[in-house]
């Protein structure tokens, strides 16, 4: 009898690590943002393109490359300290230019520096010692060194290219160089695909299995084939994602070291941002920029140890849960669940009793997940409200032992349920009075009209296509016409034809101001002038949209989001009701039409 060999899923250590360390390192942290004399503004490690430097010039920066300071196992220390559980370096960016010793192209760190030494080979030594996953960034599309490299023209003016040789003469056999002699492999990091095929991102990823089976490829290895999906740079969904999802992001603004960005995040924005993809279903990879001596910035060491001691103590709340069980985030914090337990991750300690609507399962035990003290909890059932509600006492006497509330930092709350988690999944007015309708969660009423202009996705744009996967599995209609795309917004607004809705379940009567907020498309700045208009409870209110407020967090920090005041209106009583945002007029200067993250009803 043949014995059934049973396969663990290759997924498995990247969905119970969460966290992992993107490390973004090479010619590009020697010029650090400048070159002859002149500050490019955007991301270090893009100077080459920005200032459209001359291969000839950019090769002399090796010379003067030699990060005599560079320490492998610090850094792998620092990612174990930090509660990372798997690491990402740039093998080869889009510069071209190798980080280990390869015999494919002299173009390398041990040829064509002074420091002569192999980095990839002390991190794959250092990551073993600490039991982190070593995973490579290769850039396999964009490369400005070869000729036939993608997005590369002022490098190589007139040269025809030949996408397909680059791939066979330097793709191909440096990945093999990097499957081969580094030991086993967590991922391969592609990135950016703007010029490769669906037939050759497939290839691609065929080959880096048959040297390494379980080594993973990532969404951008492009057109939707790899093993997880990724994000945008810096993107964080309005909503919970089905599936694997990951999202790479920075602690200051760029990647590759910039001598004159200091614009780091505080400790508490990046546990924030953790804590909010974890439960929304993504991985957060966060990166370090080390400089050309090899050092990694203070500020970033800082932070990195002190999200680490959070971890120390709240770990069980990330590593490995599944996300959210309510559609929906809350004003309070985050949850995250795993097996019969379900954890509340409140941004602030809660004042006085808190309440929960909406948990169907049983309360058990609930308890501080630092120190394990116990908390009483109250369930009913409001039968008047047709609503579950449960009530924890936060009293005065709180443990000492709370040492994140201390620092400010999020306070974890453990609620061990009698079966995992069922919840009411409706929309449902807060505890604190607001009802948030969110984009992702809306009715979409796309006219007959719209869907005629569907136009097909363009697969192989330069910048859209970093986040393909993610719009289109997030989709419900792809094309462009309205939609909910790009992790949760309604976008591709363009037809005052359309429309979209929510049905919502308000719990007490009284006057509420009505709010809506509208984003701008990503890097860009916000326009406005629309004219839109809400139905709610047989009244109208027709508003244009203009900048009442900034509505500012981690999220809207690429994606500027205002927010169009659209006056009061009065409740008569409680009960379930139905709102619908028209767009009366659009304004054809904003790029891709109108985009909503929420409408919200604040209590007065
Ligand atoms: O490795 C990091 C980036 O270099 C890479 N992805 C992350 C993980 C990336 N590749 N492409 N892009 C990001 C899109 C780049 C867009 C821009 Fe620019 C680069 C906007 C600003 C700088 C180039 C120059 C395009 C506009 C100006």
């Amino acid at each position: 009898m043949t014995e059934k060999v049973k396969c663990a899923d290759p997924l498995s250590w990247w969905r119970e690590a969460r966290f992992g360390m993107f490390i973004h390192w090479g010619l590009y942290c020697v010029p650090a943002g400048i070159w002859k004399g002149k500050e490019y503004p955007g991301i270090g490690e893009w100077l080459m393109a920005q200032a459209k430097i001359p291969l000839a010039d950019y090769r002399e920066l090796a010379k003067e490359f030699n990060p005599s300071d560079f320490d492998a196992f610090q850094i792998a220390k620092l990612a174990k300290d930090a509660g990372m559980r798997y690491l990402v370096i740039t093998a080869k960016h889009h510069e071209g230019f190798a980080m280990w010793d390869s015999k494919v192209s002299d173009y390398n760190i041990v040829k064509a520096t002074p420091y002569g030494k192999d980095p990839l080979k002390q991190l794959s030594e250092a990551c073993a010692k600490e039991g982190i996953k070593l995973c490579l960034y290769y850039s396999q599309d964009l490369d400005w060194e070869h000729p036939d490299g993608g997005y590369n023209e002022w490098a190589h003016p007139g040269h025809q290219r030949n996408f397909a040789l680059y791939l066979e003469e330097k793709v191909k056999p440096q990945l093999r160089e990097l499957l081969t002699n580094y030991g086993p492999i967590g991922l391969i990091w592609c990135d950016t695909p703007a010029t490769i095929t669906k037939e050759q991102s497939e290839d691609l990823k065929k080959f880096i299995k048959s040297i390494q089976p379980d080594c993973l490829v990532s969404g951008r290895v492009g057109h939707c084939v790899g093993d997880y999906g990724s994000l945008g740079d810096n993107q964080i969904p309005l909503g919970r994602l089905r599936g694997d999802w990951e999202t790479p992001a920075t602690i200051n603004n760029t990647w590759g070291f910039k001598v004159n960005d200091h614009n780091w995040k505080s400790t508490q924005t990046l546990l924030q941002l953790l804590i909010d993809l974890s439960s929304k279903g993504v991985n957060y990879l966060l990166n370090i920029g080390p400089d050309s001596k090899g050092r990694v910035p203070q500020p970033s060491i800082d932070c990195l140890r002190e999200i680490g001691s959070w971890l120390k103590v709240n770990g069980e709340a990330i590593y490995g849960t599944s996300a959210n069980p309510y559609p929906y985030e809350f004003g309070w914090g985050r949850i995250t669940g795993k097996g019969k337990k379900l954890f509340l991750i409140f941004s602030k300690m809660p004042a006085g009793d808190f309440i929960l609507y909406g948990l169907k399962s049983k309360v058990k035990k609930a308890y501080f997940l630092d120190g394990g003290k116990s908390l009483e909890s109250i369930q009913i059932h409001d039968k008047k409200k047709d609503v579950c509600k449960l009530a924890l006492k936060f009293n005065d006497s709180l443990p000492d032992c709370i040492r994140g509330n201390l620092k400010g930092f999020p306070v974890v709350i453990v609620l061990e349920l009698s079966n995992e988690a069922i919840v009411d999944e409706r929309i449902i007015q807060q505890p604190d009075g607001t009802v948030r309708l969110f984009a992702h969660m809306s009715e979409l009423h796309v006219s007959e009209g719209s869907r005629k202009k569907r136009i097909p996705r363009p697969g192989n744009s330069m910048f859209s296509s970093v986040a393909v996967a993610a719009e289109d599995a997030n989709s419900t209609t792809i094309g462009n016409h309205l939609r909910i795309g790009d992790g949760g917004l309604v976008q591709n607004w363009n037809s005052s034809e359309d429309r979209i809705s929510w049905n919502f379940k308000l719990l007490e009567h009284g006057t509420y101001s009505m709010k809506v907020h509208t984003v701008a498309p990503k890097y860009k700045d916000w326009i406005g002038g629309h004219k839109m208009r809400i139905k709610v409870g047989g009244n109208e209110f027709s508003k244009d949209i203009i900048p009442d407020e900034v509505y500012e967090t981690p999220r809207t920090h690429l994606f500027q989001e205002r927010i169009t005041n659209f006056g009061e209106m009065n409740f008569p009583r409680p009960g379930d009701y139905c709102l619908e945002l028209l767009a009366e007029k659009i304004n054809p200067d904003v790029q891709d039409g109108i985009c909503v993250s929420e409408v919200k009803l604040v209590r007065k």
